[in-house]
């Protein structure tokens, strides 16, 4: 299926758990920076979390898997757009009661954004290895996606280490965000997973964005990499406990 944004069409599936109420929580799933929604980490969490009773959301944003765009022309912006969009989707469905958002990565820098934005839409917050350094890399003209550059001149075009390449723009729109004051806009619960070994993410960034949110529990996967491939199973009990918690304490029904 589609959910339509500005006229671009981002490929979705909405999946429900298999005993089902009538009324159900929704958590919404993003994926990162060139990635998609059947990642295996992806798919793996959003199973545990229908085992939950809950539904889920997998969602290709601006530029990635069959969505429309293309990956040149994505920004952060244009996938923060994307996540309003789809945050109001999800509060049409009928059958939700109750909404999560859940990003890996980019992904997840884009839920924290969202979040500060629409903090009375969610009841809580789902971030995997969110990519916070990125505004500083892109201010720095630091090895952004490989790409290093006078960040007050910022070239037409990037050519970043997966051989793809980013407008300019991708740079421009990146330097401009602070994740800070999207934190501080956020007072709804948060768990933060993170591998100990992610060479993408540095360990610090999960650190301050944990200690900065004022309901953050951080979940560090000993020696885990960027995408989980070696502590998926622990990756799904941390967040199997955390959303159980939160179903308990929301006192909505579920199967
Ligand atoms: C970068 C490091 C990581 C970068 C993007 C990422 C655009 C995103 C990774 C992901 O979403 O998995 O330098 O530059």
């Amino acid at each position: 299926m589609y959910i339509m944004d500005d006229g671009i069409r981002l490929y979705a599936a909405l999946e429900l758990p298999e005993a089902c109420a009538p009324r159900l929580p929704l958590v919404i799933v993003l994926h990162g920076f060139t990635g998609h929604m059947d990642e295996p980490h992806l798919v793996a969490l959003s199973e545990t979390i229908r085992g939950l009773g809950c539904a889920t959301l997998r969602v290709e944003l601006y530029g990635h898997g069959r969505s429309g765009g293309s990956f040149r022309e994505h920004t952060i912006y244009k996938w923060v757009n994307n996540a309003l969009r789809v945050i109001d989707y999800a509060r049409s469905l009928d059958f939700v009661e109750g909404l999560y958002l859940c990003g890996h990565s980019q992904g997840g820098l884009t839920a924290m954004l969202a979040a500060g934005m629409k903090a009375d839409a969610l009841d809580g917050l789902i971030l995997l290895s969110p990519a916070t350094m990125i505004p500083d890399l892109a201010r720095a003209g630091a090895d952004l996606a490989g790409s290093s550059f006078d960040p007050r001149h910022v070239p037409e075009r990037l050519s970043t280490w997966e051989g793809l390449t980013l407008d300019g723009n991708y740079a421009r729109v990146a330097q401009t965000v602070r994740v800070e004051p999207a934190i501080d806009a956020y007072d709804g619960p948060v768990l933060l997973i993170q591998g100990t070994a992610d060479e993408t993410v540095p360990r610090a960034c999960a650190e301050r964005a944990a200690g900065r949110y004022r309901n953050c529990e951080l979940v560090w996967l000993p020696e885990d990499d960027h995408c989980y491939n070696f502590q998926l199973p622990l990756a799904q009990k941390a967040l199997g406990d955390w959303l159980g918690r939160q179903l308990a304490a929301s006192g909505r029904p579920r199967c």
